[in-house]
């Protein structure tokens, strides 16, 4: 019998969808490959000032947003950032943030905690970075008619949304770090954002500068982070 294209659910055009299948052979070859290319990507902070085409950022937020979200509500807005005037006021700007988080609002906890990293208050990436991708959570939406409405779940659909981007950097062969300057108001602000987007994730993108450095780190085993009950 023929599969008809779509059909109506609930008073709903649903579309009919062909999930992509393979031999468990062949499944368990792309599960494996896939973890240990996934498992080569690093935050990178260091970046070459090499150009990144355009059309190559617009596929990477694409990727983005094909993420699933909280009522199909689709809560995000991404900011992609070539502009070396606009990133150094960005870079000034995250420095004043950085900063006082460093000498006053961190505790002492935290920054032992951090210390491996080889992180502090210069963030000279946030210019050096080709590109600048800063995702925005839209906490809600001004219908026509101007009144409000909530968005759902919006920080685990943002958050799985910035996942799947960095996935789609890796892939296309380029770096990136998540930075979180906090509070990050000032973001919305030099992007003249309106009051319904707040900053939620910063991405510098590109390529990693020639002979990078990252620190030495172990991913946790299967058993650390996994219970099968079977
Ligand atoms: N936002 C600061 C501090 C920082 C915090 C965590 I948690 C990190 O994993 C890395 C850095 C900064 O960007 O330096």
């Amino acid at each position: 019998m023929d599969t008809p294209e779509t059909k109506m659910v609930k008073g709903y055009e649903h579309v009919n969808y062909e999930p992509l299948r393979y031999e468990e052979n062949e499944m368990l070859e792309r599960s494996r490959d896939y973890f240990n290319w996934l498992n080569k990507r690093r935050s990178v902070r260091e970046f070459s000032d090499t150009p990144v085409p355009k059309e190559i950022i617009e596929n990477i937020i694409l990727s983005a947003s094909t993420a699933p979200s909280g009522a199909h509500k689709q809560p995000w807005t991404f900011c992609a950032i070539s502009n070396a005037n606009l990133k150094s006021k960005l870079r000034k700007a995250a420095e004043v943030e950085e900063k006082l988080g460093y000498e006053v609002r961190m505790s002492d906890r935290w920054k032992e905690d951090l210390a491996h990293l080889g992180t502090d208050m210069h963030k000279p990436f946030i210019e050096n970075a080709p590109w600048l991708i800063i995702a925005f959570k839209r906490v809600y939406e001004i219908d026509d008619d101007g009144s409000r409405h909530n968005n759902y779940y919006v920080n685990e659909s943002v958050g799985i949304a910035c996942g799947m981007m960095i996935s789609a950097i890796h892939n296309a062969g380029l770096v990136t770090l998540t930075h979180t300057p906090s509070p990050m108001n000032f973001l919305a602000k030099l992007l003249e954002r309106p009051a319904n987007e707040r900053a939620f994730i910063l991405f510098p993108v590109g390529y990693a500068k020639d002979n990078v450095y990252v620190p030495k780190l172990d991913r946790k085993s299967i058993d650390e982070i996994c219970h099968f009950y079977e």
